[in-house]
Parts: C-alpha cells; sequence; structure tokens
C-alpha cells in the first residue's frame, strides 16, 4: 500500500469511471464525480461538498468568490458539516464557530456505483486534537449519493465509553437567481429563534421572504421546504430525516461586507437552508450507539 494512503482509504485504482481524485482549489485533494444523472464536487477538506449539477441543470450548490481554500480553514459555500456544535461553542469563545470537523480532512473509505448514483463515503475519527476541544470518542461518517438526487447522510457514533451530546448541522448554500424574490412556503406557522434579533422566539406568518438579514432556527421543522426561486424557474426540494430544525440563513449586505470570504454582493445570489439538530434538539448518544441525519435535495 502506498506510505502516503491512510489505512483503509480507497485507492484511485479502485475507483469507477467517471471519478477522479486530483489537487482542487488551493492543491486541496477534490473528487470529480461524472454519471449520467449529474455531476459533483466533494474536497476531502471537510467532506466538503461544493457543486451538484443534475443533468440538464445548472449547479444547485452555491460557492464564494472568496473563498478561502486552506487546511484549517471552512470554504465559504457548498455543504459545510458542522459538528459536535453550531454556531459558537457555548463554553469557549476561541473554539472554531461550527465545530473543527469542517476544518480536517477526512479519509475517503469508498466510491461505488449504485442504480442512479455514485456514491462518496468519508470518515473522521476523533483523536487527542479533536479532544483538545471534545473530549469525547466519536467517529464521524459521510454519505453522498450524485444523482438525480443529493442524499447526504452525516453519521455519528459514540466509539467511546460514556454518553455525549452534539449539535450537528449540513449548513448547505443553494444557489439563487435573487434571493429577494425567492419564498419557501412550507415554514408558514412554525416557530423560530430569530439570530438577526436578539434570540427573540417568533412565529412565521406566511411564506419565508427575504428583505433584510435573516438568520432563523425553525423549530419542529421536519416537514420537507421547497425554495421557489421564479427567476431562475426552479425549485429546490430538501426532505430530512432525523432532524428537527430547519436553519435559514442569508447574511445580507452589511454582514456580506463584514467577511473576508464572501464577495459584497454576494448575497443576492444564495440562501442557506440547513438540516440541523441544535438548541434543545441536541443529539443525546449512548456508548456504542450510532445517529443519522439525512438531507434529499431534488429540484426541478
Ligand atoms: O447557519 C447560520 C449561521 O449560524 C449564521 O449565524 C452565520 O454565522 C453562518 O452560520 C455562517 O457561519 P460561518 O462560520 O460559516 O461564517
Amino acid at each position: 500500500m502506498d506510505s502516503t494512503m491512510k489505512q483503509d482509504a480507497i485507492r484511485p485504482a479502485e475507483f469507477p469511471s467517471g471519478v477522479k481524485l486530483s489537487p482542487g482549489n488551493g492543491g486541496l485533494p477534490k473528487l470529480q464525480i461524472s454519471c449520467p444523472q449529474a455531476e459533483g464536487e466533494i474536497y476531502l477538506h471537510g467532506a466538503h461538498l461544493t457543486s451538484w449539477k443534475p443533468a440538464g441543470a445548472r449547479d444547485v450548490l452555491w460557492v464564494s468568490q472568496k473563498s478561502m481554500w486552506e487546511s484549517g480553514k471552512p470554504i465559504r459555500g457548498g455543504v459545510p458539516i458542522c459538528f459536535p456544535w453550531f454556531g459558537p461553542k457555548k463554553d469557549d469563545p476561541s473554539a472554531p464557530i461550527h465545530g473543527f470537523v469542517r476544518l480536517r480532512e477526512w479519509r475517503l473509505d469508498g466510491v461505488t456505483t449504485e442504480q442512479d448514483a455514485i456514491v462518496v463515503a468519508l470518515s473522521l475519527n476523533g483523536d487527542d486534537s479533536t479532544k483538545r476541544w471534545w473530549p469525547h470518542d466519536f467517529r464521524a461518517r459521510m454519505r453522498v449519493a450524485f444523482g438525480s438526487r443529493l442524499i447526504m447522510s452525516l453519521e455519528v457514533e459514540n466509539s467511546g465509553d460514556a454518553a455525549f451530546s452534539f449539535e450537528e448541522a449540513l449548513h448547505t448554500y443553494f444557489g439563487v437567481a435573487d434571493v429577494r424574490q425567492i419564498e419557501i412556503p412550507a415554514l408558514d406557522g412554525h416557530d423560530y429563534i430569530d439570530k438577526a434579533d436578539r434570540l427573540a422566539e417568533k412565529k412565521q406568518q406566511g411564506a419565508v421572504r427575504i428583505s433584510a438579514e435573516t438568520d432563523r432556527v425553525y423549530l419542529n421543522a421536519v416537514k420537507p421546504v421547497e425554495i421557489r426561486d421564479p427567476a431562475m424557474h426552479r425549485r429546490i426540494r430538501v426532505t430530512k430525516q432525523n432532524s428537527n430544525e430547519t436553519v435559514v440563513w442569508n447574511p445580507w449586505v452589511a454582514k456580506a461586507k463584514a467577511m473576508p470570504d464572501f464577495g459584497d454582493d454576494e448575497w443576492i445570489g444564495m440562501i442557506c437552508v440547513e438540516a440541523c439538530n441544535a438548541l434543545s434538539s441536541s443529539v443525546q448518544l449512548a456508548p456504542s450507539a450510532l445517529h443519522t441525519m439525512t438531507a434529499i435535495v431534488e429540484q426541478h
């Protein structure tokens, strides 16, 4: 075995046709996927999905032109994996926002062909360096099916001998023509925590529309949601499994300007709709137990 390959990691010679591992932006290893149903890209850095283009369609994901592409820094856009906490770490302001797994290189465990998709499996195990932030033994596995649908599953295993709780999110950035014209009808009536208004708890009146900085954690939000994008003549549907919350985020003008890895005017072309378990929906995991959160994305 090539000494540089991590033990048990799949080797390029074993990839199905249409799959290539090569240096991507910043020289970070990138897996490119091409099959009849879709094309896509995922970086080993953070097991970070950066592109999903169903056959005949435009990319559904959005990535900033100003993103950093550096080990130890998050990619801006695509699907950052937030784990084992969401947002700032409550008891340590010096800890990385949204946890540390999106800053690490994950191991590529498998690339397989299924009936209508190419499936990529990656993993990251806790070690002494992660225990600096979070004193638990865990195995995280990310499984992504690139097909006519995009199926993302984040599995967490408690590989230690003590129970722990964690927060998680698949922090998906979707590309839209003009965020000021989109609607998300299905969250009507849901309670939400407004992170753009002092964490006030509010109730969604009607479809979600974006007309200012929007940063909301919708509670008990388990049903599928659809992003209606009339200017792009597209609807994006997100169906979740084992996720109690849905986060909707757009930084708007001031926040976009304040982020060095986000173009000043890029807020117009994106919306985050995130499968999440956080706050009162943190996941409790007993030793040897597993929890899998899934987000299925379709577009038409
Ligand atoms: O999911 C929304 C959010 O928590 C916002 O509060 C904002 O911080 C966003 O995530 C981006 O976080 P990041 O650390 O990727 O800049």
